[in-house]
């Protein structure tokens, strides 16, 4: 029998879920999922993650040597993990099935700027539907500090386990105080959706991400789960090296959703018991067709609410809108255009820097953020008084 997570009159709709995850591999997002596991909120949304500590953002800037802002970045990273692969868990009680974005739904935020952090802003476009593809730039302008990436997924099946290789990749940049830069290429870690019999499905992160440092500094970090080197779940291992040198300087290890440290000081490296800080966006009724929680507004509170009705109606008035666009968009021989972000085949910053520790792929495509939008209270801030 199913578990303990499927609501009774679901438990049929569940098993038939499984088994079509079971025998398909690809776009987990195009599958009709039973109610108790959708989530009302869009993938569009999941970007602001990285930026839920802005003030270990801002603390990048901060530091005076390559080595203490390899320290400072693979902190911040780490600091990111538990917001990105367990919120859902702490605010919905499971990990659940997100909105499909529509090609072009938009989603803005920020950060204000408390104890002169600066203000740290957000910009998140859908820039393919099929498959899903997510671009995102997020800035602080004060402290001169850039993330740019794209968020994309290939998922199979294995051992009972969903299997979600993430593509994609994320560039840092800084702003140096003599007007160089410093980049960082961010890689990700392989997912694995545990739990799903029991209908309360949770995600354990496996395998190895990097941090390269076009200065030359490297981060490997090591993703376990139980029953590997600590017998815990979410544990990681970082191993930073110098440039040219595959000896570890620094090696910090722990819980990346609780506490880390410094294996050799004892220190303490991240700590994310501490609560998180959540992208402020504008109302609802100020923001555009475009923008996520707009655009989903009905379905979400369907879902809320425990209306499905509702929620799949709506849900059904935009996938029919977005077919009708398309076919629209065909018949007149045009294109869809991105709104914020240019495509490009090959990012050379991710050859460059996947170069110094031997990436596969060689090559990536990259999304390039077009700098044509206007944070809301920047804007504010620059009408005359
Ligand atoms: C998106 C990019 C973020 C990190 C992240 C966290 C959770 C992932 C999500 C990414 C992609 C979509 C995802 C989700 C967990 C579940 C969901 C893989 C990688 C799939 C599509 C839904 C599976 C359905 C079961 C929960 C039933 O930075």
């Amino acid at each position: 029998q199913v578990g303990e997570g499927v609501p009774a009159s679901q438990k049929g709709s569940w098993t038939s879920f499984l088994k079509s995850i079971a025998s398909f591999s690809g776009d987990l997002s195009s599958l009709t999922a039973p109610p108790f596991i959708l989530s009302p909120i869009s993938l569009t949304e999941f970007p602001a993650y990285w930026c839920e500590r802005p003030e270990l953002f801002a603390a990048i800037a901060a530091a005076v040597t390559e080595e203490d802002r390899s320290i400072r970045v693979l902190k911040w990273f780490i600091s990111t993990l538990k917001g990105q692969y367990t919120s859902r868990n702490e605010k919905l009680g499971s990990e659940k099935k997100p909105l499909n974005p529509v090609l072009g739904e938009l989603f803005y935020g920020h950060w204000p700027d408390i104890n002169g952090r600066g203000q740290t802003n957000l910009v998140v476009e859908q820039v393919s539907h099929h498959p899903p593809i997510t671009a995102y730039y997020i800035e602080n302008p004060t402290k001169g500090i850039q993330l740019q990436g794209h968020s994309a997924q290939k998922t199979s099946f294995s051992g009972g386990s969903i299997i979600v290789k993430q593509i994609g990749h994320a560039v840092l940049t800084v702003d140096l105080p003599n007007g160089g830069k410093e980049e960082f290429l961010i890689t990700l870690p392989r997912l694995r959706i545990d739990g799903l019999w029991y209908g309360s499905p949770y995600i354990e992160l496996s395998e190895t991400s990097y941090i390269q440092s076009s200065s030359g500094w490297l981060s490997t970090i090591e993703y376990k789960g139980k029953g590997y080197f600590s017998g815990k779940s979410h544990t990681f291992k970082a191993v930073l090296s110098a440039p040219h040198s595959s000896a570890a300087a620094h090696t910090y290890e722990g819980l990346w959703h609780m506490t880390s440290k410094n294996i050799s000081t004892g220190e303490l490296f991240t700590d994310v018991t501490v609560p998180k800080e959540e992208v402020t966006v504008s109302p609802v009724e100020q923001m555009s067709e475009w923008e996520s929680r707009r655009l989903w507004r009905y379905v979400a509170k369907g879902i809320r609410d425990g209306d499905f009705e509702t929620a799949s109606r709506e849900k059904g008035k935009i996938e029919n809108e977005q077919r009708q666009r398309r076919r629209d968009e065909q018949a007149a021989g045009a294109k869809w255009e991105l709104k914020h972000f240019e495509h490009i085949e090959s990012d050379p910053i991710y050859e460059r820097l996947g170069k110094l520790f031997k990436t596969t792929p060689p090559t990536e495509d990259a999304y390039i953020y077009k700098h044509n939008y206007t944070p809301l209270s920047a804007a504010l801030a620059n009408q005359p008084a």
